[in-house]
């Protein structure tokens, strides 16, 4: 039963592939409290029309979730990782240990130290394995989602265009004079 619906899983996520509707863009984070912060690149993602999931998987309280999400990431089509974690925030460097696909990290704010110990925890890979961090918080997880679409605008000339419009649409919306 289990490995039939494994099976069917497995062909709609290949036609999705096929029809160009498959995720291009995980965003995983720690913990569903992260979603409030991390609901930023989702909708920033909406906007430019880029197709994405959203999962909680946490490399200390999950491992094997979170293991065989980034073991199987690049087979299902995704091209880039945003992982989102507070604290320790170890999320984003482990995510990237396992995978070759593009990792941004977003350290989220909170906690005792403010969000300091998950910017510098994300921040300071050692070398060798590389994780793009952003801000803390949602500015961060905004300018994840335009990073990917920056990252997925070199080999796709629709999500390019939207960037340059979502551009311009930024410039335009910027008052002269303050209200
Ligand atoms: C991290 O611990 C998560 O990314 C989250 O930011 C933080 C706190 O998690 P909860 O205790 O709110 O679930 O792993």
């Amino acid at each position: 039963m289990a490995a039939a619906r494994r099976e069917t899983s497995r062909q709609t996520a290949g036609a999705k592939r096929r029809a160009g509707r498959a995720p291009k863009v995980a965003i995983l984070m720690g913990s569903a409290s992260d979603w409030e912060v991390m609901k930023s690149a989702a909708d920033t993602l909406d906007v430019l029309g880029i197709p994405h999931e959203a999962l909680v998987i946490s490399a200390h309280r999950t491992p094997e979730r979170h293991l065989k999400f980034v073991r199987e990431a690049e087979d299902r089509g995704f091209e880039v990782i945003i992982a989102g974690a507070g604290m320790a925030a170890h999320l984003a460097g482990v995510t990237a240990s396992q995978t070759l696909l593009p990792v941004l990290g977003v350290p989220i704010g909170g906690g005792a130290l403010g969000g300091i110990d998950a910017l510098l925890a994300t921040v300071q890979m050692p070398g060798g394995i590389p994780v793009g961090t952003l801000a803390i918080g949602r500015a961060g997880a905004k300018n994840a989602a335009l990073f990917a679409a920056a990252i997925l605008a070199r080999s796709d000339s629709a999500v390019r265009d939207r960037l340059v419009q979502f551009r311009e649409a930024q410039t335009d919306a910027v008052p002269e004079r303050p209200v």
